[in-house]
């Protein structure tokens, strides 16, 4: 305010009446520094309220006072007298006083009052949640449609505890995420699991670790095909994989050669199919693996997404492998994901369901079957 009042005795002088001042926020520059607007005049005859000496040298105060830039603030000055009756009669009312500190705390009764209208009513939970929403890297409007549901939704409900509503937030959360719990091997042997998705996502760790859990924890038998051809060192990956685990491997690159492979493992009780990366935008290779897949007639088809990826770039990941019959998701590198919030809408709008979650290079202990209650607090940024 100091440096806006400094900018308007600037333009207009010493001798302008500051007519009325606001502190300019929205629930944007709740995470902004504000913006001050002032309106003076020197067209208005409002009574000095000190002597012109005086004026001057407490106009300089504030001038050399204030920062010589600040993109913070601005001074709007306009030479058109504003209908403020009531500030300018107050002005007038009080024209005994001299002293500058007296025009400051009026200022700054102003902006309190200002900002306690434009600020709008939401309990003091709901706001930290709020605020507490976006640190999570949930978008701004999302967020706000979510308070604006949990509202709703408790009506007469005491949210005025962040917990609590957070809590609140949380339970609602977790009704909308679906999961489809682990792999289930049914009667019919194998039961095919493929992994597709970007690259450098973590499919063929992710592969590793489901594989030694099958295998080791589980005792069933586990087989490996991969049709990641493109790479040979992406086939040695596996092989290493399939090396130390002691497993079944093929490797096949044309889609006569899949329905070989599946044949030969028919003795394994899960097979798991790694693919090459794939660029969504890429629609031929994508068509190629929709090809190889139809071949195999995996029982799931899961979508492998790094949760670090943006909020848009996992919605147009997840459509653009639809057509390759996707039917589960898997989020990796959750260790790496500074907040989760990004992950909400493709939970929540994507009719995928999760499956597993990874969040670590270890194989085979970095992986996790999805439940709905950790994945809700995971994108609300609340401990697991
Ligand atoms: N921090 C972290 N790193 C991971 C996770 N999962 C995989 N990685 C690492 O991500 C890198 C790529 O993993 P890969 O399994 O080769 O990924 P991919 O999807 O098979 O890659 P392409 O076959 O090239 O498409 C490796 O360095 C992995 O160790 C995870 O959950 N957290
Ligand atoms: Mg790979």
């Amino acid at each position: 305010m100091p440096e806006a009042l400094a900018l308007v005795r600037r333009e207009l002088g010493p001798d302008a009446a500051v007519l009325h001042t606001r502190e300019v926020r929205g629930i944007k520059r709740w995470f902004s520094a504000g913006r001050i607007e002032v309106m003076a005049s020197t067209g208005v005859n409002v009574p000095s309220r000190m002597p012109a000496a005086q004026r001057t040298s407490a106009a300089a105060t504030v001038t050399t006072a204030a920062p010589a830039t600040t993109a913070a603030s601005y001074a709007h000055a306009s030479t058109q007298a504003a209908a403020l009756p009531d500030y300018r009669a107050k002005f007038r009312e009080d024209a005994v006083s001299t002293k500058l500190d007296d025009l400051c705390s009026l200022v700054e009764q102003l902006c309190r009052q200002s900002e306690s209208k434009t600020r709008p009513e939401m309990p003091e939970g709901l706001f930290k949640l709020f605020t507490d929403l976006i640190e999570a890297e949930v978008a701004e409007e999302l967020a706000r449609e979510l308070i604006e549901r949990l509202r709703q939704e408790s009506p007469g409900d005491p949210l005025d505890d962040p917990m609590l509503a957070k809590a609140r937030l949380a339970r609602m959360i977790e009704e909308e995420v679906r999961v489809t719990g682990p792999i289930r091997v049914g009667t019919t042997r194998p039961h095919v699991v493929a992994l597709v998705g970007p690259t450098g996502v973590g499919k063929t760790t992710t592969i590793a670790k489901l594989a030694a859990n099958f295998r080791l924890r589980e005792k069933l038998r586990v087989g490996l095909i991969t049709v990641d051809t493109y790479r040979i060192a992406a086939v040695e990956q596996l092989r290493t994989y399939a090396d130390i685990m002691d497993l079944p491997m093929e490797v096949v690159s044309t889609p006569r050669e899949m329905r070989q492979a599946v044949a030969r493992l028919s003795g394994v009780d899960v097979v798991f199919m790694d693919t090459a990366g794939r660029s969504p935008r890429d629609e031929l290779k994508i068509q190629e693996l929709k090809t190889m897949l139809a071949e195999a007639n995996p029982n799931e088809v899961y979508l492998v997404l790094s949760s670090a990826a943006s909020a848009a770039s996992l919605a147009r990941t997840a459509e653009q492998f639809a057509s390759v019959g996707t039917t589960a998701l898997v989020l990796t590198k959750l260790d790496e994901a500074t907040g989760m919030g990004n992950l909400l809408p493709v939970l929540r709008g994507s009719h995928l369901p999760l499956a597993y979650l990874t969040d670590g290079q270890n194989v085979p202990d970095d992986i996790r079957v999805a439940d709905q209650r950790h994945a809700a607090r995971l994108v609300l940024g609340m401990e697991a």
